[in-house]
């Protein structure tokens, strides 16, 4: 039975549904009952093995088809009227032809197959920043999914009302032909087409498809931002809670700095990191003017291989129940998970992520893929915020942007104000990593780590930012950028990371604060070496001022690499913009 009434639900709904063509119709109500009958369903035909009551309570284990395993770029498209609005970083295909093309797909995609219809909400459901969505799905793992990410159910459409304002979004498997995969994003229609995948970011549509590449369009009509961002609270000893959000592209640490816990020196003296999101966010200006963040999600989706009892424990903590592990290594002997990285202890009479029979002492190949992940409620997350459900957000009073640079960028600097931040996060690089399909490693500009996710022309996505800042005057965030990936001539990594990231952190709430000293550099403010604390760590001053250096040559032909990139946006990219590239050019002659 329909859980709504409203006309536009309704109408998409069997417009949808006369195209795919499944056997059965059923409206998901957010019910523990019905997901649990789900489960069992799942179970009895392999698509989630459970796991060990005791010692993984509620935890399924799901392998995707192993062309299946990471987002796709190369075939993922927006579908604006106007191919000028995609801009020259995204892939456009025309609507009228891509619903054309891709509905020929559709036809009887789900003939055999039962359609789920899925009312969600991005953000708390009744939040003034919260948007709806309905996506309806032939996977039932994209199901019990998305009642971990989001808030799922039929209150999503009492909240909705007779409204028209909510995403669209198709998912067929379809056969999961790499050949015929396109995620497809329609933001004049609210539309999500998305077909022949059963991956995370590829059909979990809230997320990437919806929370940012559709948000991001509707946050520049509406006045508003829709970031790749994690968002902390730092509380200091006196009980105050600094927030900052931070964009890092994907695999590049949002999710471990989100749940950082501070070294013991910090602990001792009362400091507490609380998490708000460790993926995206959704930006407001306040009625005080400051900058407030929800995270629009409801779980994490993260990277399991490197997640361990040292490297981020509040994130093993939180895939201890209730958690749906994807590509991880099936443990045969006590049936549970385990990933590279998590301990010293591989099992030995196990399945790789591909279920084929492996043993951890003796493979050449690693057991799960690099791009595993957990799906865990955010609400099992010891060090989740008392502010996670909050319907106004918190301000925000640092933006950090940062990314996997060996070289040239400092651990640490600060722009010299909005405008030259904006030139900060425009011209981020990162080295690729496994979340998306192709070369790992290879250095490429993505700006705030939006390269993938903007839903519309980056440079005006770059004049959003601009005014924005605007908007906001002295209230604006100070905005850093940050590198924990330095490496030595051997490829190790410099600095300790991690929960050491703390003391970068520290620097960077007293310069909001005004409490710390800083030098001045052709790309904007370095602390002074003796400003970052590193009491308890046995790392020394003079390898901490090699990795704040700022080398002018490679900075010159970084400036030149940014010329480049800059020409692709032509008369989009905004003047403040140019002028700034002028500005560090200038500086680097000096
Ligand atoms: P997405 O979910 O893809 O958006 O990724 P993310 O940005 O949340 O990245 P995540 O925190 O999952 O980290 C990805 C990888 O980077 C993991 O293998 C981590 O172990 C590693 N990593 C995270 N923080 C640090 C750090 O401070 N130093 C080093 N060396 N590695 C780190
Ligand atoms: C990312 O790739 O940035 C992720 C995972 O967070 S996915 O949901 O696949 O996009
Ligand atoms: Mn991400």
């Amino acid at each position: 039975m329909a859980l709504t009434t409203n006309p536009h639900v309704l109408k998409w709904i069997d417009e949808s549904i006369a195209l795919v063509k499944p056997d059965k119709v059923v409206w998901i109500d957010g019910s523990e009952e019905q997901l649990n009958e789900l489960r069992e369903q799942a179970m009895a035909t392999g698509e989630m093995i459970k796991l060990n009551e005791e010692k993984l309570p509620g935890c399924f284990l799901h392998r995707t088809a192993i062309n299946d395993v990471a987002r796709v770029e190369g075939r993922t498209f927006i579908c604006s009227r106007k191919e000028e609005d995609a801009g020259p970083t995204n892939n456009w295909m025309d609507p009228k032809e891509a619903y054309e093309k891709v509905g020929k797909l559709y036809d009887g995609a789900m003939k055999g197959r039962t359609a789920y219809i899925i009312p969600y909400s991005m953000g708390p459901i009744g939040s003034p920043f919260s948007k709806a969505g309905v996506e309806i799905t032939d996977s039932i793992y994209v199901v019990l999914n998305m009642a971990i990410m989001t808030r799922m159910g039929k209150d999503v459409f009492t909240a909705l009302g007779d409204s028209n304002d909510f995403v669209r979004g198709l998912h067929a498997k379809a056969d999961l032909d790499e050949e015929n995969r396109y995620i497809l994003h329609f933001p004049e229609d609210n539309t999500i087409w998305s077909i022949n995948s059963g991956y995370g970011g590829n059909v979990l549509l809230g997320k990437k498809c919806f929370a940012l590449r559709i948000a991001s369009y509707q946050g520049k009509n509406e006045g508003w931002m829709a970031e790749h961002m994690l968002i902390l609270g730092l509380e200091n000893p006196q009980g105050e809670v600094k927030y900052v959000a931070a964009a890092f592209p994907s695999a590049c640490g949002k999710t471990n700095l989100a749940m950082l816990i501070p070294p013991e020196v910090y602990r001792n003296k009362g400091y507490k990191v609380w998490c708000v999101g460790d993926d995206i966010a959704w930006l407001r200006i306040g009625p005080d003017g400051r900058l407030w963040a929800v995270n629009p999600e409801n779980g994490f989706f993260g990277v399991a291989p490197g997640t361990n009892e040292k490297s981020n424990p509040n994130a093993l903590a939180s895939t201890r129940q209730g958690t749906i592990f994807t590509n991880v290594v099936h443990n045969l002997d006590d049936n549970t998970v385990w990933w590279e990285g998590l301990d010293k202890n591989p099992p030995r009479n196990a399945l790789n992520w591909k279920g084929e029979k492996w043993d951890g002492a003796t493979a050449t190949e690693k057991g799960a893929h690099p791009n595993s992940r957990f799906t865990a409620p955010a609400k099992n997350c010891p060090c989740v915020s008392p502010e996670f459900d909050s319907s106004t957000g918190v301000p925000i009073s640092a933006i950090i942007f940062g990314g996997r640079r060996a070289k040239t960028a400092p651990l640490v600097y600060q722009s010299r104000d909005w405008d030259n931040g904006v030139f900060v996060g425009s011209i981020m690089a990162s080295e690729t990593t496994a979340a998306a399909t192709g070369a790992v490693g290879v250095v490429r500009r993505d700006p705030m780590a939006m390269l993938p996710f903007c839903g519309y022309h980056m440079g005006d996505y770059f004049q959003h930012w601009i005014d924005m800042g605007k908007k906001l005057g002295d209230k604006a965030p100070k905005i850093f950028n940050v590198n924990w990936f330095r490496t030595d001539d051997e490829g190790n990594f410099i600095w300790p990371g991690f929960g050491d990231n703390m003391r970068v952190l520290d620097w960077i709430i007293k310069r909001t604060e005004n409490q710390a000293d800083a030098q001045e550099t052709a790309i904007g403010y370095v602390p002074k070496a003796e400003d970052i604390n590193l009491d308890g760590l046995d790392f020394s001053i003079d390898t901490l001022k090699g990795i704040l250096e700022v080398d002018k040559d490679l900075w010159t032909q970084e400036a030149e690499g940014i010329t480049e990139f800059y020409k692709k946006f032509g008369d989009h990219l905004p003047k403040e913009l140019a002028n700034q590239l002028d500005i560090l050019k200038a500086n680097l002659k000096k």
